[in-house]
């Protein structure tokens, strides 16, 4: 199927252990856990596709410039990043979650300038910006849930999934503003000089999510 080099950048954790089974549906299995080797760049079973493995809100930077070909993002992270030079190929239905704005329950009553402190400082000044709400952007780069209760910020806004983490903070999930899930990207350069291949993964792919299969 594969005679071009195709280069495909992950995330390691939730993101690769939902992608494997996609890979493996479309033939594709890596020669190593990332989870216990210290290799960066997985070989697969296909001796022309490997596997960058990167923190997650690099991958469409990568992309971008050419270094991966192809990649998986959550849409928290690609809307972040801008999406200049991507195209997203699929929706994988994978690592779903929820772009919130959480806090103490009391935390949007609250009047003047509200402190947010997040990663998601595109997602946030867009947000409040629709709703007509003047911001203080705090930026963090994790353990958000921390910043209300230290009272660095009056609420946050990060992905949720099951709400565990802000309930273990007594924190809650108080505005929605966006539903999150993983989107095959890929490259300008790589979608014209490798067409068909790609073309034949997406067919393969999106066949497999919309046969109903749970990834
Ligand atoms: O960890 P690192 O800083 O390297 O990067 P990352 O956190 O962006 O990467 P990773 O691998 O944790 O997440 C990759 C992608 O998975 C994200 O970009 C999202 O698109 C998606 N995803 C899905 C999630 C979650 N669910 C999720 N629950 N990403 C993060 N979380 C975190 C959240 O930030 C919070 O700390 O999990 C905690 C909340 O989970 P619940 O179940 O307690 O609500
Ligand atoms: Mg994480």
């Amino acid at each position: 199927m594969v005679n071009q080099n195709i280069i495909i950048a992950l995330s390691k954790g939730r993101i690769f252990k939902d992608t494997l089974p996609l890979l493996a549906h479309v033939g594709i299995t890596p020669q190593d856990d990332p989870e216990t080797t210290r290799k960066l760049i997985l070989d697969t079973n296909h001796p022309h596709i490997k596997l960058l493995i990167l923190r997650a809100s690099d991958v469409p930077t990568y992309v971008q410039y050419g270094a991966a070909d192809m990649g998986v993002a959550g849409k928290d992270v690609l809307i972040e990043h801008g999406g200049e030079g991507l195209f997203e190929l699929l929706d994988l239905n994978i690592a779903r979650c929820r772009l919130m704005v959480a806090g103490r329950p009391d935390a949007m009553l609250q009047t003047g300038r509200l402190r947010v402190a997040t990663k998601y400082t595109h997602s946030a000044e867009c947000y409040f910006a629709e709703q007509g709400r003047q911001i203080e952007l705090i930026k963090l780069y994790g353990s958000m849930e921390l910043a209300p209760l230290v009272d660095l910020a009056d609420c946050i806004v990060d992905v949720v999934d099951t709400g565990n983490t802000l309930r273990a903070n007594g924190l809650e999930p108080l505005l929605h503003i966006a539903d999150i899930s993983s989107r095959l990207i890929v490259n300008r350069a790589a979608q014209k000089l490798k067409h068909r291949v790609i073309a034949d993964l997406v067919k393969q792919l999106d066949a497999y999510l919309h046969a109903g299969a749970t990834p």
